[in-house]
């Protein structure tokens, strides 16, 4: 708006300076030139021509105008070509418009009826049709769009969700499958259909053909002495030797871990824990490979018997026991608790070593995320963060100081009470052994 006023206010100026020059050059000079006079007055009234009785043409002489223009006037011309432009561009697109109209009416009516019509709204309300037409396309796709949004939303909180079900969870469920599995093979054990032989086919068949699954199977057959002897837990897997306990609480364990006198080391590697290390007679772990196939093969109780230097025993028994495969890093199931010693595996939410895996000083599968409670400990265990029980720590002759890598069981008496000198306790002798849950004495 600005420059169009510029550009008016100009013209019309220009227009008046322009006639006023030209009328300056078509006129004849034939007055007196007095250049002095000039100079003095730059404003100078002059008569032209004849006169004609009193009237005489005169002409007045102005001195000449210097105007100060805005910097946008060399701009107007190019201002006035682009409006130029611009209104060709309406005038075109206008054009197209109707044309476009026209086709869009002519399509939606092959006929051509629409032209026909005699209201002259007819094309005008036929876009605004459209409008709506196309709004409400638009809402439709929006609402789509939201509720796809909405969707998205539902799946990523469901894979959200599967992320949790991660290999511990996998584990979980093996696991307890086994479990299962190894509960219903234990109750079919001896129950026998129509087809199976009678009691008498049984009893005529030679002894040793008969399998030994564990200790409780040789005191089944009159066994009572506490001996080594040859176990075949399972079938599939060769068969080894284990350390009887035909006396305690009525017979028929096999022990799987003993400590008496600190001649064995036991801050060892995986693999020895994996084998087996020691002396059956003495001390020794039996290994967590035959572990396993022992719990496998039938339903476990664990009894733990441990004895301190001032004489005192004490026992701990679980319900249920059972060690995983390699594969699923020997995780510990134990039952429930029954004793004198307390119930040291499952001793607070925090300190439990219930369904964890083993960790050796070699092989860290504990839950303390700093480091390796085998190696701090100086034993193979079924670890938490760290521990409230540990009975394959170090063997110490007598009350230690230092870190409390010894025999550990955190629920004896006064174990957990400061000494002087800060001094810690220590066991005597530890053992630990299995029979089944169904075993008849
Ligand atoms: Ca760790």
């Amino acid at each position: 708006m600005k420059a169009a006023h510029w550009y008016r206010l100009s013209a019309a100026f220009l227009a008046a300076y322009g006639f006023l020059v030209v009328a300056h050059n078509e006129t004849e000079t034939d007055e007196i030139q007095d250049e002095t006079a000039r100079d003095a007055c730059p404003l100078r009234l002059e008569r032209r021509g004849r006169c004609e009785g009193e009237e005489c043409p005169y002409q007045v002489s102005l001195p000449p105008l210097t105007l100060q223009l805005p910097k946008q006037f060399s701009r107007i011309e190019e201002v006035v070509k682009e409006v130029q432009n611009l209104k060709e561009i309406i005038h075109s697109l206008r054009k197209s418009c109707q044309d476009c109209k026209l086709q869009a009416d002519d399509s939606r009516d092959p006929g051509g009826n629409a032209l026909l019509l005699p209201s002259t709204r007819a094309p005008e309300l036929a876009g605004d049709n459209r409008v709506e037409e196309l709004e409400s396309q638009v809402n439709e796709l929006s609402s789509e769009l939201k509720n796809a949004k909405e969707e998205i939303n539902i799946l990523q909180g469901r894979l959200e969700k599967l992320n949790l079900v991660n290999m511990n969870n996998i584990e979980n469920y093996v696991d307890s499958k086994v479990a299962n599995l190894t509960f219903v093979v234990n109750s079919l054990d001896g129950k026998c259909s129509s087809k199976c032989p009678n009691q008498e086919q049984i009893q005529s068949r030679p002894v040793q053909h008969l399998i030994y699954k564990d200790c409780s199977d040789y005191y089944a057959i009159g066994k009572r002495s506490s001996e080594i002897y040859r176990v075949t837990p399972d079938p599939k897997n060769s068969s080894f030797e284990v350390f009887c306990d035909m006396e305690t609480m009525g017979g028929g364990w096999t022990v799987l871990q003993a400590r008496l006198d600190g001649s064995v080391n036991f801050t060892r590697t995986w693999r020895d824990y994996k084998a087996g290390f020691g002396n059956l007679r003495r001390e020794f772990w039996l290994g967590n490979d035959k572990i396993h196939l022992l719990t496998k093969s039938k339903e476990m109780i664990l009894r733990i018997d441990l004895e301190d230097f001032n004489g005192v025993k004490l026992y701990a028994t679980y319900d249920q026991f059972y060690v995983a495969n390699e594969f699923l890093k020997y995780r510990l199931h134990v039952g429930n608790y029954n004793g004198t010693a307390g119930d040291a595996l499952h001793y607070s939410k925090h300190y439990n070593h219930n369904l964890k895996f083993f960790t050796t000083p070699d092989r860290d599968n504990d839950r303390y995320p700093s480091g390796n409670c085998g190696l701090y400990y100086s034993s193979g265990w079924w670890f938490d963060a760290c521990l409230s029980a540990n009975l394959n720590g170090k063997y110490y002759h007598q009350k230690y100081k230092g870190v409390r890598n010894g025999i550990f069981w955190g629920t004896w008496p006064g174990i957990s009470d400061a000494q002087t000198g800060g001094y810690k306790s220590s066991f005597k002798e530890a053992k630990m052994m299995i029979r089944p849950k169904h075993f008849k004495s």
